[in-house]
């Protein structure tokens, strides 16, 4: 029996050595800045002077080269904040459909000492930019970026001032067309036909249902570190009995040799085990787990593990980083997902970035709201609907031990050109930076690397498949999935992914009024999928929209009626389902969300069981009923938690 531990144990180190051989393909790491005693930070939001190049071709400001000198000398600018989206902040309608380069400057003055100390390394970081972005400093170009939702950065020493008091300009031009390439995929349109529009008139076609909010969408900041420094670190966990196994890797940039200390320490600030290698397993005894919320008394325990470096030679300088640490395990089997071993039911939500005014852009209050709003629902989960959302929110996840499924943009892949190598390369780029930046969070428990692409397309099975295989090799710790609609039998894509996630819309897309035909049509959804796949299924999507104060009994579609039974006939079947094979359900959608303009929405999708302000329409109730009562049966509620703070 000892001996059966044993090599149990061992097996498990193994594997967590072997799982550590997956390479990323970039260059650099992009660990999210934070303050140590080493490092500085200058965060850069607020008033920014803002410019859209409204010239025919979109060019004026690259042909007049805006970067070169002071934004508001180059024609009239206006004031925007960062981080947001530009698209609601005026009452201007041709701003708030604008497609083209929009340019954002501002100056700063950095700390006399940044620029003085020789051993001191500056780097500009933008934590996203939808969609293209370019970098100035003082006029010369820093850095450029392809992709809306994942940060970028770049070390600034050589083109900051020499004279510490002249104030540093940083010019930001921000491009939001999409093409058949980009991710998600758009094109334009020209209509030349003069009889019918004004000259120059173009629309941006898009295949997804939000608004393409555009801007500076997360926090711009200055931040330093020691020339020699920790550039990134990876972590992997796993558990045995009571003992806890933390396989970390360090790589270090600006030195050859350098000796460093690996720390992990506890919540009460007592060190726990340490190392001095810059890769190797730490062994954890009497382990703290890393529990969902509602799974367990304590969930969301982090350790801290903090890196400390010191460059070998004449300079002493030393690099402090402290990585936050949750150790759990995640596994899938054909009916079951895992965490720590336990099955895992999602209970859930999907969500968008997306509120008044800020459109996009990132918002503590509006943050610290939507937490307490799943707290509330007694939600234990939510999927990233349609890309990557900002480090700060995967941060609240781990810490409140909210589980997520990351998305990448991949959504709206409808036209077979989308499909070619320059879209499929891209896609893989976005995965590496993806999995780059979200590697380390404990929250994050699975992949997904599409919504709802023309799965049955030729080209989609040989892209689904590299694409896939790409993200396994990437990270071989976490499932990936990819998220379908309810069509089985065209999905080319479904074969490669370890969890099946279906989205279905009966009574509404189909059969619209009908509410009678949802409890046969996904039934046979699931047996289908089921059937063909051998897979576990999560109920990625459902649900009806509702303007909110609109009532009907009968109930009809749009009333707050309809989308209430709605819900219901759906959690008749998943409470059959789930006895088998189904492992989640995630309700369409938290919140009312942005759209753009068309017949079948009504500012916007309603769609929410919360208003786009956050007040709960009637399905709220429905839904929160139903997650503490799903928490009672599968979860271990935390004693503080065990009536709902609305009682
Ligand atoms: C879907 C999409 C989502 C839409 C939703 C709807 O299948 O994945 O982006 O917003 O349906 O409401 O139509």
């Amino acid at each position: 029996m000892a001996r059966a531990a044993q090599t149990s144990r061992m097996l498990r180190v193994l594997w967590l050595f072997a799982a550590f051989d997956a390479v990323l393909l970039l260059d650099n790491g992009m660990l999210f800045p934070r303050e140590s005693s080493s490092r500085e930070l200058k965060e850069l939001n607020g008033l920014w002077a803002f410019r859209a190049d409204r010239s025919p071709n979109r060019n004026q400001g690259f042909e007049e080269a805006w970067f070169k000198r002071r934004l508001e000398e180059t024609g009239p600018v206006i004031d925007m904040p960062v981080p947001a989206s530009y698209n609601d902040i005026t009452q201007d309608s041709t701003l708030r459909d604008f497609v083209g380069w929009v340019w954002y400057e501002r100056e700063v003055v950095a700390p006399a000492h940044w620029i003085t100390d020789e051993g001191t390394r500056v780097v500009l970081r933008v934590g996203s930019a939808h969609y293209y972005s370019i970098v100035w400093v003082n006029g010369v170009k820093v850095a450029e970026h392809e992709g809306g939702h994942l940060p970028f950065e770049a070390e600034i020493n050589g083109v900051l001032h020499e004279k510490p008091t002249t104030p540093c300009r940083i010019t930001i031009a921000v491009n939001n067309t999409l093409t058949l390439n980009t991710l998600p995929p758009g094109s334009i349109q020209y209509m030349n036909d003069r009889t019918m529009y004004p000259d120059g008139f173009f629309v941006q076609n898009t295949n997804f249902d939000f608004f393409n909010y555009a801007g500076i969408h997360r926090p711009v900041l200055l931040y330093t570190t020691p020339k020699t420094y920790v550039d990134d670190i990876t972590v992997v966990t796993d558990f045995f009995d009571n003992t806890g196994f933390v396989r970390y890797n360090v790589s270090v940039q600006g030195a050859s040799s350098a000796t460093l200390k690996v720390t992990l320490i506890d919540k009460k600030g007592q060190c726990v085990v340490s190392s001095n290698t810059p890769s190797g397993v730490l062994k954890v005894t009497d382990v703290n787990l890393w529990w969902p919320y509602l799974m367990h008394e304590n969930p969301g325990y982090l350790y801290s593990m903090e890196v400390r470096l010191t460059a070998v030679g004449g300079s002493s300088s030393e690099d402090v980083y402290t990585l936050p640490v949750g150790i759990r395990t995640v596994k899938v089997t054909s009916t079951q997902f895992l965490i720590n071993n336990k099955p895992f039911y999602f209970h859930g939500v999907n969500k968008h970035e997306d509120s008044d005014f800020r459109g996009k852009g990132l918002d503590w209050p509006l943050i610290v709201k939507d937490f307490n709003l799943l707290k509330w629902l007694g939600a234990n989960s939510f999927r990233t609907s349609h890309y990557p959302y900002a480090e700060e929110i995967l941060q609240m996840c781990d810490r409140h031990g909210i589980v997520v499924i990351d998305e990448c943009p991949g959504v709206g892949i409808k036209d077979i050109r989308s499909f070619g190598n320059a879209s499929l390369a891209h896609h893989l780029t976005v995965m590496d930076e993806l999995i780059r930046r979200d590697k380390n969070h404990p929250s994050v428990v699975m992949w997904s690397v599409a919504n709802e692409p023309a799965a049955e397309m030729p080209p989609a099975e040989l892209y689904f498949k590299t694409l896939i295989k790409h993200t396994k090799s990437l990270d071989p710790t976490r499932p990936v999935t990819f998220v379908s609609d309810s069509n089985y039998a065209r999905d080319k894509g479904a074969p490669f992914v370890d969890v099946i996630c279906v989205n279905s819309y009966f009574s509404w897309y189909h059969d619209p009024g009908h509410l009678e035909v949802i409890s046969i049509q996904l039934n046979s959804q699931f047996d289908n999928w089921h059937g063909k796949y051998q897979k576990p299924i999560i109920q990625s999507e459902y649900g009806a929209d509702a303007v909110p104060g609109v009532h009907s009994d009968p109930p009809m579609m749009f009333t707050e009626e309809y989308q209430k039974l709605v819900l219901q006939i759906y959690h008749n079947v998943f409470d059959q389902k789930r006895k088998q094979y189904v492992v989640g359900e995630l309700i369409w959608n938290f919140a009312d969300f942005m759209t753009a303009q068309g017949i079948t929405r009504v500012v916007g999708n309603k769609k929410g069981i919360f208003t786009r302000q956050r007040q709960p329409k009637s399905a709220a109730f429905i839904l929160k009923e139903r997650y503490w009562r799903l928490a009672n049966e599968t979860g271990r509620l935390p004693l503080w938690t065990k009536y709902p703070c609305s009682l």
